[in-house]
């Protein structure tokens, strides 16, 4: 538990970037790295999903017909692009050949990438923390997802900023995530609001209270983790986000999504679902390290277009940042 904390303050010597290297050897002690390099390592498996197939298609000297079109389609559903974002894609690939007359298969592949960047551009829309004080942040999400890991990222980031952070322990559910913020909030000096085996909605209230009476920047609810499946869960999320609401009739400022990249085409069912239960503002997608299926994003952004305010490439602290659509586009591609 908590080596995420750790990990960020520990300072090993500088490691080379390895071309060749998989999200399995990318690990928090290697915080020398650039986050453009770490990124380019975090998306190792995604990219050979990804441009690793269309590369073997768009062979030298290979020419742009109807069966390289076909493999491309193929190659991008099995990358977790999903059937809309693949045709669309696609389609807009296809109008590009006929009007800049493309005919070698290496032009496309510049064509995708930027056909790509077009397409998850109105998902890069960085999270303003300034509109309001205290601003309320709420987190929601599957269990394992990163919530909580999250919350201590982002306090962290938040710190840096300069701001005061009050975190509401709303996992009432398990002990173990309690204690959890508990530690991690002794460990960083930010004050923690909890209740053992209390009522979530009612912690969440008290820490809003507490940090408009005492004029805190930033407040980070968490919540524990339930399945879009699990109604009466369902029902008491949308709870919290009412009694939030009477805490400070502008709150929650953000309800942010917290998706685990591993779970692929099952993001759209639970961006849809918590979407519909509580409107979410933001989404973060964690752990897209260790996993082939980072191209749901393109997914989300054909179907679910909500916002990705930070993506995790891992466990450190550093390893959260905000969701940058040329950087994200340009380690896929590189
Ligand atoms: N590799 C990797 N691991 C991550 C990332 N984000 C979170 N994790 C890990 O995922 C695990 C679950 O994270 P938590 O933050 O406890 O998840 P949670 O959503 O709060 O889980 P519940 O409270 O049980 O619902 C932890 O071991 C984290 O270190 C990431 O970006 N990359
Ligand atoms: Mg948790």
């Amino acid at each position: 538990m908590f080596s995420f904390f750790k990990s960020g303050k520990s300072e090993p010597a500088p490691v080379a970037v390895d071309e060749t290297s998989t999200a399995a050897e990318v690990t928090p002690e290697s915080p020398r790295l650039s986050w453009a390099q770490r990124l380019k390592q975090g998306l190792a498996r995604t990219r050979g999903a990804f441009t690793g197939q269309i590369a073997g298609l768009f062979g030298v000297g290979a020419k742009i017909d109807e069966a390289l079109f076909e493999e491309l389609e193929t190659v991008l559903l099995s990358a977790d692009v999903g059937v809309e974002a693949t045709q669309h894609l696609t389609d807009r690939l296809r109008a590009r050949v006929k009007k800049d007359k493309l005919t070698e298969a290496e032009q496309l592949k510049s064509a995708l990438k930027s056909e790509l960047a077009e397409l998850l551009a109105p998902l890069e829309k960085p999270l303003d923390i300034n509109s309001a004080k205290p601003f309320v942040i709420m987190l929601a999400g599957i269990n394992g997802a990163g919530k909580t890991t999250t919350i201590g990222k982002l306090a962290c980031r938040f710190q840096a900023e300069g701001k005061s952070v009050l975190l509401a322990a709303g996992d009432t559910f398990r002990a173990a995530a309690r204690e959890q913020l508990a530690e991690w909030g002794k460990r960083n000096n930010v004050e923690v609001i909890s209740s053992q085996g209390g009522d979530p909605a009612a912690v969440i209230f008290d820490a809003i209270q507490s940090a408009k009476a005492r004029g805190i920047d930033v407040v980070l609810a968490d919540t524990a983790g339930r399945l879009p499946t699990q109604l009466n869960l369902m029902d008491e999320i949308r709870k919290v986000k009412r009694v939030i609401q009477k805490a400070e009739p502008s709150a929650p400022h953000e309800v942010l999504l917290v998706l685990d990249a591993n779970i692929g085409q099952n993001a759209l069912t639970q961006v849809k679902a918590f979407d519909d239960a509580l409107g979410l503002t933001g989404l973060v997608m964690t752990k897209l390290d260790g996993t082939a299926k980072g191209g749901v994003i393109a997914a989300l952004a054909k179907k679910q277009p909500v916002p990705v305010r930070f993506i995790g490439i891992g466990e450190g602290l550093e390893d959260l940042q905000p969701f940058q659509v040329a950087e994200f586009v340009d380690a896929l591609f590189s």
